[in-house]
């Protein structure tokens, strides 16, 4: 595997005692030979890609020394890692072959960074701990800081690591190191994204074990670093973040960038804090080879970036210093040609990956939350924490799972806003607060059981929960973060469309974030507005990778989430607001072992002359109707709780339509291209011959829901709005 590393191929060198920073002559040969192996790799997949043998290709160009230093500093398969695509000399120096490089670019089965799925240089090793790298920018610095929170966690908390039969951690392998550091790089134009500061926020603030390395190439394709950045340096901007080991350097001189990464790693594994190091690099190759810098950049100033090629001017210095001669450049430069010819060979001779194989690893392969194994009875004469018994709300049961399986597994962490009970610790333990868990409470108490460490608030900022859930899932711990309100799910958005859903599909397996959002959802609050009230669902549900679930009472949410917990996937799990404390649907406490399978859902009333599907706050609604145009037109209704709305109960409302040749889908959320669409169109498509009336759906109004009560109930669908619809269809 490492052969850079390990087995550096010989090449005549001085034997001088001589070190400079430290580094005797072999090790800066070693930096050299990445650096040029670097190189020439793009080189090769350059002609590749003129070849049309590939079809993609970004360089790391002009960014070696920086990254071969960083190589050299850090260790594979202890520290991790969230590169850039510019990092190719990183992840040489920490062992990934050129082989392995080339095998993405075909787009083999057997590329380790994806199978085949992503385009080159968009990295990924599992054996060295290089994490699956996506395309957007800037999403890598949230999952890097909840990487190293997660080791961080670990070192804690030991024991937590340890395997257990019975849910995702059955799968999942932990190691942590003690000292490892999470790497996570950028170009100067991703400092942009909201997410950089967020991380540099929580980095500082949790003082994490963090290397932030910025290639700073002054150009984000063509937009120049001082119409990006205010002042035009990120170094400057970042400077007053507390905690950090700040450092600027020339990132073409690969010594120079070795003192400063070495002194960084030891500020980060010394327990002081993150680093941020500002590396000034080069661009030679334009952006990618879809880009033509000619096009933004004179050649007055492309000319004054040759003198600065680090290539260049590094084997000239290992030259003038007598550390190789001119011979022992040419043999080196020939092995290497030979090597990177050879490994393009190989590659060009790699299968490519099974037509039906796109198929796989959507979901865990090992752990299927629709199984029989999630099937279990609940124990109403279990004892539940010295609380009393008797019917409790949702609210009840949900904080009762939480609490239940946070002391069932220990790698359960809780975060979110106001999530805590409350975060100055000393005003709970000299009983001068009672403590909030939560705006909803649904959280109440668990930082007290739990410790401050498991159950913690976040910033005001839903990317950074969701994007450290992401990096901690990643590592094995089980994030059960809460959005506060669904209307403010969005800034979140890019993680859980871009990441969380995407994290195994996208790497083959190889990696995984198995953890629950929950969040709390809907309106018919009398007064919840435009921005308390939101639905959604189906933007959610449309996107692979993710379970989404929708539990309209006490019971079910309990059963639903510990399913949750337990899963290997990630999972949405939306709590309607209204529900929580609702007289509907309460329920005694299930026990703690108390689980309902995805994708099963509830006939919550049978009937035989129309179908209802719905879910969430209608289905008291679609209930309340059904009993009412029994009562007046004796129509039997039967009445779906889907609950779990992806995967969804097919099978249910398949049987369901077919015994009473009409349905109606109720649903809270705007009818336009909502969930009910999708159902609808299934039963059409599927179901044609069994219907003796059109398919019917009630849902919102296509618009916002409003402040005022007469406005919000015209807006949301009401009892009366879905009692007119069985009319009409059962009179059809
Ligand atoms: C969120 C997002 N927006 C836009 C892009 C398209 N894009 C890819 S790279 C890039 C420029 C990045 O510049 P910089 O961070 O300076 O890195 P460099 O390419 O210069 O190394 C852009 C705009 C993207 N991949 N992701
Ligand atoms: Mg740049």
């Amino acid at each position: 595997m490492a052969t850079t590393k390990t087995e550096p191929k010989p090449a005549k060198t001085a034997q001088t005692a001589k070190t400079y920073e430290g580094l005797t002559s072999e090790q800066l040969v070693q930096l050299y030979r990445t650096m040029f192996l670097s190189r020439r790799i793009d080189d090769r997949e350059i002609l590749l890609k003129r070849q049309q043998k590939i079809f993609f290709q970004i360089s790391g160009a002009g960014h070696e020394a920086l990254l071969a230093a960083a190589g050299l500093v850090l260790k594979p398969a202890y520290d991790w890692f969230y590169p850039y695509y510019r990092d190719r000399a990183l992840c040489l120096m920490l062992g990934m072959t050129p082989t392995e490089m080339l095998l993405q670019a075909v787009g083999a089965a057997d590329d380790p960074a994806s199978g085949g799925r992503q385009m080159p240089s968009h990295w990924g090793h599992q054996a060295l701990n290089i994490v699956t790298q996506s395309s957007p920018t800037g999403t890598q610095f949230l999952q890097a800081v909840g990487c190293a929170e997660a080791g961080c966690y670990f070192k804690r908390h030991p024991e937590a690591a340890k395997k257990a039969d019975g849910d995702y951690r059955q799968f999942k392998n932990v190691h942590f190191q003690g000292d490892e550091i999470t790497y996570v790089s950028t170009g100067d134009g991703a400092t942009s994204e909201g997410e950089f500061w967020e991380a540099m926020n929580t980095a500082s603030n949790n003082k994490l074990p963090m290397l932030f390395l910025c290639e700073d190439n002054e150009y984000a394709i063509s937009v120049p670093v001082e119409v990006q950045t205010a002042g035009g340096s990120i170094s400057k901007l970042v400077a007053n973040f507390p905690n950090f080991y700040f450092a600027e350097v020339d990132g073409c001189d690969p010594i120079a960038s070795y003192r400063v990464l070495r002194e960084a790693a030891e500020h980060i594994r010394s327990g002081k804090g993150p680093a941020f190091v500002h590396g000034h690099v080069i661009r030679p190759y334009s952006h990618s080879l879809s880009d033509d810098e000619k096009l933004y950049r004179p050649q007055s100033e492309r000319n004054e970036e040759v003198q600065k090629d680090p290539i260049t001017r590094f084997q000239l210095f290992l030259i003038r210093e007598g550390i190789i001669d001119e011979e022992g450049i040419s043999r080196l430069e020939k092995e290497v040609e030979e090597e990177v010819q050879a490994a393009s060979d190989r590659a060009l001779e790699a299968k490519f990956p099974k037509k039906d194989s796109y198929q796989n690893f959507v979901y865990s392969p090992a752990l299927d939350p629709t199984a029989h194994f999630f099937e279990t009875q609940p124990n109403f004469s279990a004892p539940e924490f010295g609380k009393t018994a008797g019917e409790k709300t949702m609210a009840d049961l949900i904080n009762a799972c939480l609490r239940d399986e946070m002391k069932r597994d220990e790698r359960i962490v809780i975060f979110g806003e106001d999530v805590a009970d409350c975060s100055r610790e000393e005003y709970i333990k000299n009983k001068q607060v009672k403590g909030k868990g939560g705006v909803f409470k649904l959280t109440g108490g668990l930082q007290c059981d739990f410790g401050g460490d498991r159950v913690f608030n976040s910033p005001l900022a839903e990317a950074n929960i969701v994007g450290r859930a992401v990096g901690m899932g990643t590592r094995g711990l089980k994030p059960v973060v809460e959005i506060q309100f669904f209307d403010y799910i969005w800034p979140a958005m890019q993680q859980m469309r871009n990441e969380m859903p995407l994290i195994r599909w996208r790497s083959n397996n190889a990696f995984s974030c198995p953890m629950v959002i929950r969040v709390a959802i809907g309106g018919y609050l009398t007064g919840g507005a435009v921005y308390h009230s939101q639905c959604g669902e189906s933007i959610f549900t449309h996107i692979p990778g993710m379970r989404v679930i929708f539990p309209s009472n006490a019971l079910d949410a309990n059963g639903l989430l510990r399913t949750a917990i337990r899963c290997d996937d990630p999972v949405l799990f939306l709590e309607h607001k209204r529900l929580y404390r609702e007289p509907f649907g309460r329920s005694p406490y299930p026990g703690n072992e108390y689980m309902i399978p995805f994708g099963k859902a509830k006939v919550v009333q049978q009937g035989s002359d129309l179908t209802v599907v719905t879910y969430g706050a209608t289905v008291p609604r679609s209930l309340q109707a059904a009993q009412r145009i029994e009562r007046e037109k004796g129509v039997k209704v039967e009445v779906i709780d889907l609950r779990s709305l992806n995967p969804f109960d097919w099978e249910t409302v398949a049987a369901s339509v077919a015994k009473t040749n009409r349905v109606l889908i109720v649903h809270e959320d705007t009818l336009s291209w909502g969930y009910g669409a999708e159902i609808a169109a299934r039963i059409a498509d599927q179901l044609f011959d069994s219907l003796d009336a059109p398919v019917k759906r009630v849902a919102a109004k296509d618009t916002f829901v409003a402040y005022q009560p007469e406005l919000e109930d015209v807006i949301l669908p009401q009892p009366t709005d879905v009692y007119k619809a069985m009319l009409e269809l059962s009179q059809y």
